[in-house]
């Protein structure tokens, strides 16, 4: 009988051991490739348990309301990242346990946000601009986010299903900062995006690349990546960087709090850092890596490619995402009556 007992307690226990060697990761929808979670699973016998999301205040939401949701990696964009270790819930990253972080490229590390890459790594990075199937639209006729008022466009347009990116691109047309935190500018931009409204189509984030690849969108904003991707699909697409500014972004690697499986959490992010699987995400995703030995690894026509990597005559009009403070309250309210068609 105590055979029996212990048999069965050693068969449980050898299960929880199983079932813990997990890492949870809960990213932005296509954002890493199949392949990459296959080789870490392969290389390590952990199990990635993956979920996604489509827009940075999601995730937040997710946090916030279940600070023991189970996550042990999470891909908030830099403009969260205030936010986010504010309402603690962000782990310190040990980035002792990282060998693999020396291959960050320093231009991008010791933000604002996080002066000592305490608490996020640079994941990828890209810019939001404007979507064109060139067999509708001539090259050069939509050049800036202001062309995208014009009437002709009436119910053609995509838009990101994202509060903050849409707000830019009023921002931007106003001449305001894609950052800008008083009340009355956002006041105007929401009333310059009520009068975008009968252009506007849908709101989407996570099957844009489809649209554009089918066909059943030819104009709209969306970010560089799946526009990259969805250029791959179908040769006629192009990416405009507009020339009246753009927002770009760094998203992040991050670990939050309450981690249930650190250790593994600790192995998945050194692994994304390595140069090969670093290359492999940016190049399935379409998205700028950060890893500088993950770059040199790349082909010359990929590392010179525009929409990946833009030059710096056209990276200077981009203006980085940053924490809008108390001012997302703001945003908030004029986003929610935005997408009821406005008042
Ligand atoms: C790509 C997700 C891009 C994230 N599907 C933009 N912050």
């Amino acid at each position: 009988m105590k055979y029996i007992i212990a048999c069965i307690l050693c068969l449980l226990s050898s299960l929880a051991i199983a079932n813990d060697n997990v890492v949870n990761v809960y990213n932005w929808s296509r954002y890493m490739p199949d392949s990459v979670l296959a080789e870490f699973e392969k290389e390590t016998g952990i199990h990635v348990n993956y979920t996604v999301y489509d827009s940075n205040e999601t995730l937040y939401a997710k946090l916030r309301s279940d600070p023991d949701s189970g996550y042990d990696i999470i891909v908030p964009s830099s403009y969260y990242i205030d936010r986010l270790r504010q309402a603690g819930i962000l782990h310190k990253i040990d980035k002792s346990k990282l060998p693999n972080f020396k291959n960050i490229n320093p231009a991008l590390l010791h933000q604002a946000f996080d002066p000592n890459n305490d608490y996020c790594i640079p994941y990828l990075w890209g810019s939001t601009g404007i979507g064109i199937n060139r067999q509708y639209f001539q090259p050069g006729s939509i050049t800036k986010w202001s062309d995208l008022w014009k009437p002709k466009f009436k119910n053609q347009l995509t838009m990101l299903d994202d509060m903050r990116e849409v707000f830019d691109i009023a921002l931007i047309t106003l001449g305001y900062s894609v950052n800008d935190q008083n009340p009355e500018h956002i006041k105007q931009a929401y009333q310059k995006l009520v009068q975008l409204l009968p252009n506007i189509r849908l709101f989407n984030s996570d099957a844009v690349q489809n649209l554009f690849v089918d066909e059943d969108i030819r104009i709209g904003m969306l970010w560089n990546g799946d526009l990259y991707q969805a250029s791959t699909e179908n040769s006629t697409l192009q990416f405009v960087y507009p020339e009246d500014g753009f927002a770009y972004w760094i998203d992040t690697v991050a670990i939050p709090k309450n981690a249930p499986h650190l250790a593994n959490a600790y192995k998945f992010l050194n692994f994304i850092m390595r140069p090969d699987i670093a290359k492999e995400i940016a190049l399935g995703e379409g998205y700028s890596s950060p890893n500088t030995e993950a770059i040199k690894l790349m082909p010359a026509d990929i590392r010179n490619n525009a929409i990946l990597n833009p030059p710096a005559e056209v990276l200077k009009r981009g203006q980085l995402q940053r924490d809008a403070g108390a001012a997302d309250d703001i945003y908030e309210k004029y986003w929610e009556l935005l997408k009821i068609g406005g008042e």
